[in-house]
């Protein structure tokens, strides 16, 4: 560590190691942050950041965003998706350190002069009532968030939420993972009192801006992202890169360029061309799986890779995730494959209770009916296991790559070989 800017904002005491560390406020009276003649041009290619994208499974890998296509990106899609006016107080509580932050807290709503409202702590602190009570205070009218954070709020009960008046709200946003219909629902009646459509934006650090979403005039599909931005050319295709039938399963990929199109993989070209243009010449992988509809409405399924092959059928951890979710008693649920002798992979799922709900064998028991009925026979979990929190990326999403090391006695960081 070279030097370290320390922002002022608790009070509280901080040791400052002379030479290294520095006041960011006293940073900013030097003329150098208030002088736009120090500023300095650059190309729009110019490299504007790099964001480690985890994921949930593998090594980081560092995204390059550049100034000008992601700028343009940004405001484009954050003006037209949210319908930002200027009386408007829109919310974006993801965490700044996601891509959605970046591109919809910070930079987005800066290019459009946008009154962002910015929130940083738990939803849950000191009780559960804390966003809306905000949201009644400061008269938020767009609230932008995502469907892990809805399910860990939703677990309260509807109480929390009812005592506040929400009616400022006019427009809602989710982001991250498909939204369980339980969620969208809760979402939709609970918070938006059902004059609220809900922007289901599909994006990836990567693509940089929404590239599959509704605008607010979309006739809204519950669970679905409707259709590709204007100017944004998705499909979905089978393994020999030719468009599927309606309702098929298949690769999800964007056929042209867009302005916030990652520009590499810093420091690892081979890996930028392998992971994303290989596999169908012309064509950016995304690596989820997604099927369209006959109305050309596109479904995201999940990621590929997030797949458990069990006696030859392959499914999706969502879809076991989801049918968790949708019984009374469960809040929150991971499902993994670990291997087996006979299936080849059996699921484990790790579920957390609403609140009010104790664990109980009976209760595992008929949890693991309950996936059987919704999904199959063959979902049926072969171990539940009941717990107080998930591991999550600082975006919400669930990392079963942790999950599978501790249930397999591993370093997280060693399970490349495992997946791959
Ligand atoms: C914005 C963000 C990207 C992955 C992506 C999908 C999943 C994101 C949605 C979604 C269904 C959505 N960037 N994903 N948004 N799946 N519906 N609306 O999340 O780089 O952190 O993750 O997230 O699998 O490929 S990310």
């Amino acid at each position: 560590v070279e030097s370290v800017l320390v922002v002022k904002r608790t009070g509280h005491q901080i040791n400052m190691e002379a030479g290294r560390d520095m006041w960011y406020h006293e940073l900013m009276n030097l003329p150098i942050a208030n002088n736009n003649d120090c500023l300095e041009m650059v190309d729009a290619e110019h490299p504007l950041f790099l964001l480690y994208t985890s994921g949930t499974t593998g090594k980081p890998k560092a995204i390059l965003h550049t100034h000008g296509g992601y700028m343009v990106g940004v405001y484009t899609t954050l003006k037209y998706v949210f319908d930002i006016h200027e009386e408007d107080r829109y919310w974006c509580a993801a965490d700044p350190g996601w891509i959605t932050g970046h591109s919809y807290i910070v930079y987005g709503p800066l290019l459009n002069g946008a009154t962002s409202f910015m929130y940083e702590g738990a939803p849950n602190y000191p009780y559960p009532h804390r966003w809306w009570q905000m949201i009644e205070k400061y008269g938020i009218n767009i609230l932008y968030t995502a469907p892990t954070a809805i399910r860990g709020l939703m677990r309260f009960g509807d109480a929390w939420p009812n005592r506040y008046n929400l009616s400022s709200l006019r427009l809602l946003g989710s982001v991250g993972e498909p939204i369980n219909p339980e969620a969208w629902r809760w979402y939709y009646r609970v918070i938006g009192k059902e004059r609220c459509p809900i922007m289901d934006t599909w994006w990836q650090t990567e693509t940089g801006m929404f590239m599959i979403t509704p605008m607010p005039c979309t006739p809204l599909k519950p669970g679905s992202g409707t259709k590709p931005f204007p100017g944004i050319v998705a499909d979905v295709v089978d393994e020999n890169g030719n468009p599927t039938k309606p309702n098929e399963e298949g690769y999800l990929v964007i056929k042209t360029p867009w302005p916030a199109m990652l520009r590499t993989v810093w420091n690892d070209p081979d890996r930028y061309v392998n992971q994303y243009w290989k596999k169908y010449p012309g064509m950016y992988m995304t690596g989820d799986s997604a099927r369209k509809d006959e109305d050309g409405y596109f479904w995201i399924i999940g990621r590929v890779d997030d797949v458990i092959k069990v006696s030859g059928y392959r499914l999706g951890t969502a879809e076991i995730e989801s049918a968790l979710v949708s019984h009374p008693a469960v809040a929150e649920a991971a499902a993994i494959g670990l291997p087996h002798e006979v299936k080849g992979n059996a699921i484990h799922c790790f579920v957390l209770l609403k609140s009010g709900y104790n664990k109980s064998d009976k209760l595992i028991d008929e949890l693991k009916l309950h996936v059987a009925h919704e999904v199959g026979p063959i979902a049926k979990p072969e171990h539940i296991e009941i717990v107080e929190s998930l591991p999550k990326t600082r975006s919400g999403k669930i990392m079963r790559r942790v999950l599978k090391a501790r249930a397999l006695g591993l370093d997280p960081g060693n399970l490349s070989t495992l997946e791959e």
